[in-house]
């Protein structure tokens, strides 16, 4: 425990500075909102801070397409306003985690503007360039060098009529993949890394880092059926160098850095036993890493847009698999939202009647999993998603992809926007909710994507002062956190893993034990503890009282209850 790393007793809060706070009217949020708002942070107690992208970029995918690495884009600010940003959450003893996009840039940033000038270019093989298919003419349908399907829909190759070849982007069009193949490539991103470090930035989350390592023979993948277009994550997901890359990045950007950095990969699909891999300190790879399984188990038959409910046994199972595998060696990340998900209140919670227990009661099972939290901006004001009226209300270009081939398919449009309002990534995307004014406190301007309508009484000022808030409870957690050392380093055991109801497990450290029992539905089960525990041993709950008789609970809707002795 004394030598643990720093991070494992830390939690982190992600901040889309798109959507954050905007300090000039122009109705985008920006980095000096974010500075004018840090209190906020500081009052919740967190200990560090991920950005997500605020370089300069064309804005196809909200700045996860990127045009130069090493500039602000004019949108959220300058360079300046960063470094007072990094200078101002340094001063309240917080650290700064930038986003790290390097699967791909943007198809304006000058490298990809050279590659794609000419065959001969000396940065050509920068990018993943491809004829046609044998036996086809260039444009003809099906010519694309792989059937790979993209992340955004439709074929994941575009066409370059200057030069009659085909060039990859997993993502939209506007983002090609890099070649990590090509070591100037990974020199030029690792020197980039370091020129942030350099800057005073405490780390980096890093985007999509899982698919970065292609089988360089670009094999066909199975047929999904989606306009016979294939799957071809097994030849890019995990591939067959990424650890050595990430081993390289390490040595190049990591070592012997003085300071205490956080490296967390964002990775699509990754298994539990890659996860060990990346995670194992010994390998120095990454601190940890982002999985994607307790966010997919809702994902119907028709996949992320066709969900189905949860089963609560299987999130236990899945998240408790996750506890085991990265227990004795590697770590953890705990998250219920980021940008790219619903707001999970709304989706494995109750955004009905029980708001404000369903939100706290699924903030105190993730938080006392072993791991690091992060919480998403509005996570922790217990934000819902958003009854959006149209298709005309949504940014995303997921989401509008999805749409627009979903209904030019035949779909029909109701049932298609049913799905999106579900699970689209702008549920997670409107203003976060300051107060109860117009444009929730956000903007003086016309904020770019709609206001949640329920910020009038779901805004952090209703909240701050409010004991049983959301926003308290978020923050007793975390305090929770820097005080018991049994929730960061205790081993982890699952109880009650067959219960449809009752999420609870233990934890242990030395001779302190702590238990979690939540009632993560709206029924009202008992709970039957060991004879030990004791009303006494109580030291959180979500609701104003707790009977504890015999060891038996009786347990309200979604009531979550911390003991520790
Ligand atoms: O939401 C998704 C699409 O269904 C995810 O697959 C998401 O695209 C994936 O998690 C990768 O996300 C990251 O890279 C994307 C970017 O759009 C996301 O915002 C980012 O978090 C491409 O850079």
């Amino acid at each position: 425990v004394a030598t643990a790393p720093w991070w494992t007793s830390a939690v982190v809060y992600q901040v889309y500075p798109r959507s954050f706070a905007d300090s000039n009217g122009d109705g985008v949020g920006d980095l000096n909102g974010i500075t004018a708002r840090l209190d906020h942070l500081q009052r919740l107690g967190v200990d560090v801070i991920w950005l997500s992208p605020v370089y300069a970029s064309p804005h196809a995918d909200n700045g996860y397409d990127i045009s130069d690495y090493q500039a602000v884009d004019p949108v959220f600010g300058t360079l300046d306003d960063l470094d007072r940003l990094l200078a101002e959450t340094h001063a309240r003893g917080m650290k700064l985690v930038m986003d790290l996009v390097v699967n791909h840039t943007s198809d304006e940033h000058p490298w990809f503007v050279e590659s794609r000038s000419s065959r001969d270019s000396p940065k050509r093989d920068w990018y993943w360039w491809r004829p046609p298919r044998d036996g086809f003419e260039a444009g003809q349908p099906g010519a694309e060098p792989t059937n790979w399907e993209s992340f955004f829909s439709g074929p994941s190759w575009t066409l370059d009529e200057a030069t009659g070849e085909y060039y990859l982007h997993l993502f939209d069009r506007k983002q090609p993949d890099l070649n990590w193949e090509n070591p100037e490539v990974r020199q030029a991103v690792y020197e980039m890394m370091r020129w942030w470090l350099d800057r005073g930035v405490d780390g980096f989350r890093m985007d999509v880092i899982n698919l970065i390592s292609k089988d360089p023979d670009l094999p066909d993948g199975a047929t999904t059926g989606t306009g016979g277009l294939g799957n071809g994550f097994p030849h890019y997901g995990t591939g067959p160098r990424i650890h050595e890359f990430m081993q390289e990045m390490h040595r190049e950007v990591f070592e012997d850095r003085p300071g205490d950095l956080l490296t967390v990969g964002e990775m699509p699909g990754v298994t539990w036993e890659d996860a060990r891999l990346f995670t194992d300190p010994t390998r120095r790879e990454l601190d940890m890493v982002f999985q994607f399984e307790h966010v997919s188990l809702d994902h119907g038959p028709g996949g992320k847009f066709d969900p189905k409910p949860l089963d609560l046994r299987d999130l236990k199972a899945s998240l408790g698999r996750w506890q085991t595998a990265l227990g004795e060696v590697g770590w953890n990340s705990l998250y219920w939202n980021n940008h790219d998900q619903p707001r999970v209140v709304s989706r494995f919670g109750d955004d009905g009647k029980y708001w404000r227990e369903s939100a706290t009661a699924l903030a105190t099972v993730l938080h006392l999993h072993r791991g690091t939290p992060f919480v998403y901006q509005g996570e922790e004001l217990g934000m819902t998603n958003v009854p959006f009226a149209g298709v005309g209300d949504l940014r995303d270009v997921e989401s509008l992809n999805h749409f627009r081939q979903s209904v030019a398919a035949g779909g029909d449009p109701e049932s298609v926007l049913r799905g999106l309002r579900a699970m689209g990534r702008d549920n997670a995307r409107t203003p976060v909710q300051w107060d109860s004014t117009r444009n929730a406190g956000f903007t003086t301007g016309e904020p770019w994507i709609v206001v949640n309508p329920n910020h009038t009484w779901l805004n952090a000022q209703a909240q701050y002062d409010d004991p049983l808030s959301v926003f308290n409870h978020y923050r007793r957690l975390i305090e929770l956190r820097h005080t018991f050392p049994v929730v960061a380093h205790g081993d982890f055991r699952m109880l009650l893993a067959d219960d449809p109801y009752i999420y609870a497990f233990e934890r242990e450290l030395d001779d302190t034990r702590l238990l979690v029992v939540a009632n993560l539905s709206g029924t009202t089960p008992t709970a039957v503890l060991d004879g030990e525990w004791a009303a006494t041993d109580l030291v959180l709950s979500n609701v104003e009282s707790v009977s504890l008789v015999n060891g038996r609970i009786a347990m309200e809707p979604w009531s979550a209850h911390v003991f520790v002795r």
